[in-house]
C-alpha cells in the first residue's frame, strides 16, 4: 500500500439519513513504534466501531510516518488532504485508529473543521449507549469520568507550561479547569462507592451460587466472535446479537441442562474483548470480567472466518491473563464454519491443540470444536466435551463426582417429552438465577 493510499467506501449498512458521515485515519509507523497501538491496514474494524457508535464511514485513509508529529499525529501535508475528503465527502467527524493525545485532537480539529476522536473515545462512547444494568452504567460512566480527567489534567499542565496563552483562544481558564477536576473528581469518588456497593451484593450472590455447587461455563471471546448467538443457541434464550461490536455489556447467565451428565451448568455471556482496549475501560469492567475469572471453564468462542483470527486469539489470550483467568480450562470454539469454503473446512468435527502452559508448567491440550452457531453445525460435539470437562474438573467443582447418577452416564434416561432445556430443569440454580435478566440488573 502506497503511503498516501485513499480509498472511498459507500458503506453497505444503509446507515439512517442522519448517520455522521466520518473520514478513517489510520496510520502505519512500521515496526519501530509499538508505543502507539498496532496498525490495521484494512481499517476495517475501524469501520465496524464507527458503524457500531452510528456513524457512516465514507473515506479511508492511510497515512505513513517514523513517527507521530507532535502537533497533529499526521503531518501537515496529510492533515490538509484530510481536509480535501472532509470537503469532498461533506463529512461530520474524522476518526483515528490509534490512540490520539488532547493536543493533537484540538490542533486536528482547527485544522480540519470538524470534531476529531480516535479508538479509545468510539469504544467508550458504544459501551455509553450500550450499558443496561445499573452496574454497566456506573462502571462505563467511571471509565468515562476517567478517560475526561487524564485529559484535563493533560491539558491543565499544558496550558500551565505556557502560562499567557491559557483562556486567549477561549478555552477554560486555570480556574475553571481546577473546578473541573475536582468536580470529576467528586463523582469519581461517589461512582465507586457506588460501585462497591453493587459488587458486594453481587458477590453474595456469587458465593451463595458456588455453595451450590453448580458448575460455572463463561463464553468469552473477540468481540463479533458470535458469543452470544452459540449462549442463544445453547439455552434457546434470545440475547441480544447482532453485527455490531460490543452488542452485549451486561453479563447474563443461564442454566444449561446437559442431557448427556444428567446435570446442569450455569452459562454465562460476556462483554466481548477488542485490541487496544482502554485500560481504564479494562479495570472499570472487571468485575464484569469477573465472571470469567470464577468460572470453572471457559467457552473461547473465535470468528473462524475471520482473517486476523490469530491476533484477536492472541488479544483474549492477553485480556484472560489480565483479569487472573489465564489457567482456567478452556475449550476453544471455532464459529462460523458455515462462512468457510469447503475446501477450508476441517475434515474432522473436533481436534486437539497443544498450547504452551501458564504458570512455568508443561503444555496443555485444548479441545477446539469446529462449529457454527447459526446452523447447530458441531453443537452436540460441544455439549459432550463441556460434560468432559466437568468430568476431568475436581471434585468439590465436579457436581458429577457428588451425584452418583454421573458415574453411570448412558443409564440416565432422557426425559421422555420434555425440552431439556426449559424452565422446569434449571433445579440446579437457585432462585435468582435462570431467569433471562441479565444478573447484573439485581
Ligand atoms: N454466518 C455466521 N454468522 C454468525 C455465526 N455466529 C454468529 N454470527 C453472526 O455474527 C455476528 C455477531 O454475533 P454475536 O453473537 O452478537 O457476537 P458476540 O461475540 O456476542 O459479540 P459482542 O457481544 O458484540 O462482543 C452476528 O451478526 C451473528 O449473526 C455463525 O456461526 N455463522
Ligand atoms: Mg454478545
Amino acid at each position: 500500500m502506497s503511503s498516501s493510499s485513499t480509498s472511498s467506501s459507500s458503506s453497505p449498512a444503509t446507515p439512517p439519513s442522519e448517520a455522521a458521515r466520518a473520514i478513517l485515519v489510520g496510520v502505519d509507523f512500521g515496526r519501530s513504534n509499538k508505543s502507539v497501538g498496532s496498525f490495521d491496514p484494512t481499517l476495517d474494524e475501524l469501520a465496524l466501531l464507527a458503524e457500531s457508535a452510528g456513524d457512516a464511514p465514507v473515506a479511508r485513509v492511510i497515512a505513513r510516518r517514523q513517527a507521530p508529529d507532535a502537533a497533529l499525529f499526521v503531518g501537515s501535508g496529510k492533515a490538509d488532504e484530510i481536509k480535501l475528503l472532509v470537503q469532498a465527502h461533506q463529512a461530520h467527524t474524522v476518526l483515528f485508529d490509534q490512540a490520539i493525545s488532547p493536543a493533537q485532537q484540538r490542533n486536528l480539529e482547527r485544522v480540519l473543521g470538524v470534531p476529531v476522536a480516535d479508538r479509545t473515545a468510539l469504544i467508550l462512547e458504544i459501551f455509553a449507549a450500550r450499558a443496561q444494568s445499573h452496574e454497566g452504567k456506573l462502571q462505563v460512566e467511571l471509565a468515562r469520568l476517567q478517560y475526561l480527567a487524564t485529559r484535563l489534567v493533560r491539558r491543565w499542565s499544558h496550558l500551565e507550561r505556557q502560562s499567557g496563552g491559557i483562556g486567549m483562544r477561549g478555552g477554560p481558564g486555570e480556574a475553571q479547569i481546577e473546578l473541573d477536576r475536582r468536580m470529576i473528581d467528586d463523582r469519581i469518588k461517589t461512582i465507586k462507592d457506588k460501585l462497591k456497593k453493587v459488587q458486594r451484593q453481587r458477590s453474595t450472590q456469587q458465593r451463595a451460587r458456588s455453595r451450590n455447587g453448580v458448575f460455572r461455563v463463561s463464553l468469552v471471546g473477540y468481540t463479533n466472535a458470535g458469543k452470544s448467538t452459540l449462549f442463544n443457541a445453547l439455552v434457546k434464550a434470545r440475547t441480544y446479537a447482532a453485527d455490531q461490536l460490543f452488542a452485549t455489556l451486561d453479563t447474563t447467565t443461564r442454566s444449561l441442562y446437559l442431557e448427556q451428565a444428567g446435570a446442569s451448568v450455569s452459562l454465562s455471556d460476556t462483554v466481548g474483548f477488542i485490541r487496544d482496549l482502554p485500560h481504564k475501560l479494562v479495570e472499570a469492567f472487571r468485575a464484569t470480567l469477573q465472571e470469567a475469572a470464577d468460572a470453572d471453564l471457559l467457552l473461547h468462542v473465535v470468528d473462524a472466518a475471520s482473517p486476523v483470527l490469530d491476533e484477536q486469539m492472541l488479544e483474549v489470550e492477553r485480556v484472560l491473563e489480565e483479569i487472573g483467568a489465564a489457567d482456567i480450562p478452556q475449550i476453544l470454539i471455532y464459529n462460523k464454519q458455515d462462512l468457510l469454503e469447503e475446501d477450508q473446512r476441517p475434515r474432522e468435527a473436533m481436534d486437539w491443540l497443544e498450547r504452551p502452559g501458564h504458570g512455568g508448567g508443561g503444555g496443555v491440550r485444548v479441545p477446539r470444536v469446529f462449529v457454527s452457531s447459526l446452523d447447530g453445525t458441531g453443537l452436540d460435539l460441544l455439549r459432550e466435551q463441556i460434560v468432559l470437562a466437568m468430568q476431568r474438573a475436581p471434585g468439590d467443582l465436579n457436581p458429577l463426582a457428588q451425584d452418583p447418577r454421573g458415574l453411570k452416564i448412558q443409564d440416565f434416561p432422557p426425559v421422555d417429552g420434555v425440552d431439556f432445556e426449559s424452565e422446569a430443569n434449571l433445579g440446579a440454580l437457585s432462585s435468582d438465577e435462570g431467569a433471562d435478566l441479565p444478573k447484573t440488573q439485581a
